[in-house]
């Protein structure tokens, strides 16, 4: 691994390299820097921006090792993934606290992401051992049937910034176990750690061509997906906007592809008349402005019945006035950081002009923070920082922009219903269909919420985030195209059934005409003989 000397600051500046079958490759035309949102004067790593040749390169090197990679056993394949579990548990402490340099989330958070892999790895590497197929029994004799699950191929990545490895590892993980070889394009926020975490993986004993890293911008990505429409990629998995999505929806469709997509969402939080309010203020505040809104399952809006609704308004602003926003990387008692990068912080801005002409009123925030306009339990220094205050809007109706829409920062709405199945609608009334949660000690709230709400995850009594790595994560409506990841369900993204039929009889059978028929015996039948 090569750094730099970054001159005044403390810490090295990475060298993120392309790698490609398994070999570092850096060319220093057009190169991208990634800088530590907390001080931008700390370059964390600097990467190619790579070009049509990387995106080739790397496209060789997958299909060169595609048939030794897939002939190799499964339970062979999952103990690299296996060890990789290992290095990544090994390394989790420095991992973490990389990417909290990085990209901005908390170290917990941090730990958190790194622990994501790590339980990623247990999953799939005993999954190595099964990834089942069947036997399926035939309707004639001496035949037999089977099917297998078979890799697709080579696989694209392209993943998000806020979960810079996690997501990553819930596409590379499976795509590999199956069978399948990998390029990855990452996000260009996150350069180093993508590149970290793809060295760990071949300190784990994975074959060089297996999974093939290159960095870049949206250019980059769009030179891999022009790839689809030459046959070099079978698959790809993608996790971001729900823009860019339906246009990778697109090209994959006009090539019989089945992208998986993962995309946006606009999560209600719903709060009854009945909830343990000081738990739902707790998943309120957790699910609006943890990791400064920047995941796709943070909460958007939350639905407030009318009985609790001005209570929970009050202390929801309080609480939000005493959130601790600093700088990550020196202090671990912040409740978020700053945002990812300098143009998250520019979308963050542009919602509040929507807002205002909608008619919602802002309750708290600020915009973004400077010296002369900071919360009073803000600790870090805001010139060299892309920190944001939270925000709350009130008086907002579900058709307005601002309830409609993904603000991908700290920014939450407050919406009055009168009933559950007001409630309900309005949580449904968004084009999205990520996560949900109610908080509720009705048993019937809950039961009619889990039946009636669109979304492809929800919570009862917790917040939006924080799905565990083994459930299937993804969404419905404008959140993806039904594909799931995590669990035993991402098999079905990354493998395509094949069915076998195995003649022993020496003959040609031929299903359905030299069937043996069952003679029905009724022509004779009395039933009053039977009585
Ligand atoms: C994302 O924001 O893209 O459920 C993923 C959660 C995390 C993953 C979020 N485990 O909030």
């Amino acid at each position: 691994m090569q750094t730099i000397d970054n001159g005044s600051h403390a810490q090295k500046t990475l060298k993120a390299c392309n790698i490609i079958h398994g070999q570092e490759v850096f060319s220093d035309t057009n190169t991208l820097t990634s800088k530590n949102p907390a001080n931008i004067h700390d370059i964390v790593a600097i990467a190619p921006t790579s070009a049509q040749e990387d995106i080739d390169q790397a496209l060789q090197a997958a299909h060169a090792m595609r048939k030794t990679w897939k002939q190799t056993p499964a339970p062979i394949r999952a103990q690299v993934i296996g060890k990789l579990g290992e290095l990544v548990s090994k390394h989790k402490d420095e991992l973490a606290a990389f990417m909290t340099r990085e990209m901005g989330k908390t170290f917990k958070e941090s730990q958190g992401e790194v622990q994501e892999v790590i339980d990623t790895c247990h999953f799939f590497q005993s999954e190595g051992r099964r990834l089942y197929g069947q036997t399926v029994p035939s309707e004639m004799r001496n035949k037999e049937l089977f099917t297998y699950r078979r890799p697709y191929g080579v696989v694209a990545m392209i993943t998000p910034s806020n979960f810079p490895i996690a997501v990553a590892s819930w596409k590379a993980i499976p795509a590999i176990l199956c069978g399948n070889t990998v390029v990855w394009k990452t996000p260009p926020e996150a350069p180093g750690i993508a590149y970290l975490f793809t060295k760990l993986w071949h300190q784990a004993g994975l074959p060089a061509g297996v999974l093939n890293l290159v960095h870049g911008d949206g250019q980059t990505g769009q030179y891999l997906m022009d790839e689809v429409a030459t046959g070099r990629i079978q698959k790809v998995s993608f996790t971001g906007s729900t823009r860019v999505g339906k246009i990778i929806g697109e090209i994959c469709g006009r090539h019989l592809q089945v992208p998986s997509l993962e995309l946006g969402g606009k999560n209600p939080l719903i709060v009854m008349e009945d909830a343990n309010l000081d738990l739902a203020l707790e998943g309120a505040i957790w699910g609006s402005f943890g990791t400064a809104g920047q995941r796709c399952t943070s909460t958007g809006n939350i639905i407030l019945h009318k009985d609790i609704a001005d209570t929970f308004t009050q202390r929801f602003v309080e609480k939000a006035k005493n959130i601790h926003i600093g700088n990550p990387n020196t202090d671990r008692s912040v409740l978020y950081g700053p945002m990812i990068d300098e143009h998250y912080v520019n979308h963050f801005m542009e919602h509040f002009d929507h807002a205002k002409q909608d008619g919602a009123s802002l309750l708290y925030g600020n915009g973004r923070i400077t010296k002369d306009s900071k919360p009073a339990s803000f600790t870090a220094d805001p010139d060299v920082g892309y920190y944001v205050w939270p925000t709350i809007w009130s008086d907002v109706t579900i058709n307005q922009w601002i309830a409609q829409n993904e603000v991908f920062g700290p920014a939450v709405s407050l919406i009055k219903v009168s009933s559950i199945e007001e409630a309900i609608d309005v949580a449904n009334g968004t084009s999205y269909g990520l996560s949900s949660a109610i908080y509720t000690n009705s048993r019937m709230h809950a039961y009619t919420f889990k039946e009636n709400i669109e979304a492809g995850m929800s919570s009862i009594n917790n917040s939006t985030t924080g799905a565990e790595a083994h459930l299937p994560f993804g969404g419905v409506k404008g959140s993806g195209n039904g594909t799931r990841e995590s669990g035993i369900w991402v098999v079905d993204a990354f493998t395509q059934w094949h069915a076998i039929n195995d003649e022993l009889s020496g003959k040609l059978q031929l299903a359905q005409m030299d069937t043996e028929f069952v003679q029905t015996q009724t022509e004779n039948l009395h039933l009053h003989e039977l009585i």
